[in-house]
């Protein structure tokens, strides 16, 4: 049981989550995360991925011992206070690889065989006038994940039965069959497509940078699934505008929902409005994950998916 008037849900939720979220317990709404909050003796907080939790809305709050976050990516939190405060956080791993790794598979089909431009092709008068171009095939090409976490391993489970060769880079190598690169400008070098599965950490941010996208090279495809933050856009467009690779495809950007607009001009990539979870079983799934998070916690129990900060 969620007690009443203890949980401040701060931003907005899609219309499905919130069902949802008022089907288990009546959250406190707080939809500016600048604003003043309300009055109440708050002791947890709920939020999105999508909305970034600052500081001083938590330091409004003294009672707040715990922030469950309704997504997998935590990079939302501001997670030295937290931890200064003992305050614990939660996030919903697990319950959205199958949706992201469907929608990673579909981008990078889309993009390959440029199934949207096809589409338009059919769409408009133009298959009347002659052949739509060829395009290039996923089967023997050499796909790099950067991040072989859990959605990066059930990325690679996907991607095996296309026929393809696997190789990843991150921290430490793990006891997979694929081969390991420690250094992302190796990783991209040695592949065809690069796949960004990684979480955003300082560590990660900017990591595709104008060297590595010059690694991948003018026969090689990017695929973002992670966030903005891990690619320098600037370095991106203008390797797009010179066709300094092959494409992309991006479900996230650095400053969503307002995007660069030069990528509105590309006709190499493939853009989604971050979507990666996006499915009605998804969702709902990650919203009762972070509430059970909460029940967890207000029963004095161990949080179901703790993140460890
Ligand atoms: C959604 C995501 O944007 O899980 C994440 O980290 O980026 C996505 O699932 C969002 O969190 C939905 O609430």
């Amino acid at each position: 049981m969620i007690p009443v008037n203890s949980v401040l849900q701060v931003g907005y939720f899609p219309e499905i989550m919130q069902a949802e979220i008022d089907r288990r317990f009546k959250p406190t709404h707080h939809l500016d995360p600048a604003a003043a909050v309300p009055a109440g003796n708050f002791e947890a907080i709920l939020i999105r991925s999508n909305t970034k939790l600052p500081e001083a809305l938590v330091k409004q709050l003294p009672k707040v011992r715990m922030v469950a976050t309704c997504g997998v990516g935590y990079d939302n939190l501001p997670l030295g206070y937290l931890k200064e405060r003992g305050i614990k956080a939660s996030n919903t791993p697990g319950v959205l690889n199958d949706a992201v790794c469907e929608l990673a598979i579909g981008m990078l089909l889309g993009l390959l065989r440029r199934i949207p431009e096809a589409q338009d092709f059919v769409k408009s008068t133009e298959w009347s006038k002659g052949l739509f171009k060829l395009t290039t095939t996923l089967a023997g090409k050499r796909v790099g994940i950067a991040g072989m976490g859990r959605i990066g391993q059930d990325l690679a489970d996907r991607l095996l039965p296309f026929k393809v060769e696997i190789a990843y880079c991150g921290p430490n190598p793990k006891d997979l069959p694929y081969t390991y690169f420690k250094n992302i400008k190796d990783l991209a070098r040695a592949c065809d497509v690069l796949l960004l599965a990684c979480p955003a950490t300082p560590d990660t941010e900017k990591m595709i940078n104008a060297e590595v996208l010059e690694a991948l090279g003018p026969n090689g495809y990017l695929i973002n699934i992670a966030r903005g933050s891990v690619v320098d856009e600037t370095a991106l467009l203008y390797a797009l505008q010179h066709n300094k690779i092959a494409g992309a495809a991006l479900d996230v950007f650095e400053n969503e929902p307002n995007l660069n607009a030069a990528f509105l001009n590309q006709d190499n990539v493939l853009l989604t409005p971050h979507i990666g979870s996006a499915t009605t079983e998804t969702r709902i799934a990650m919203t009762n994950l972070a509430v059970d998070n909460l029940e967890a916690f207000f029963n004095q129990q161990s949080l179901l998916t703790e993140v460890k900060n």
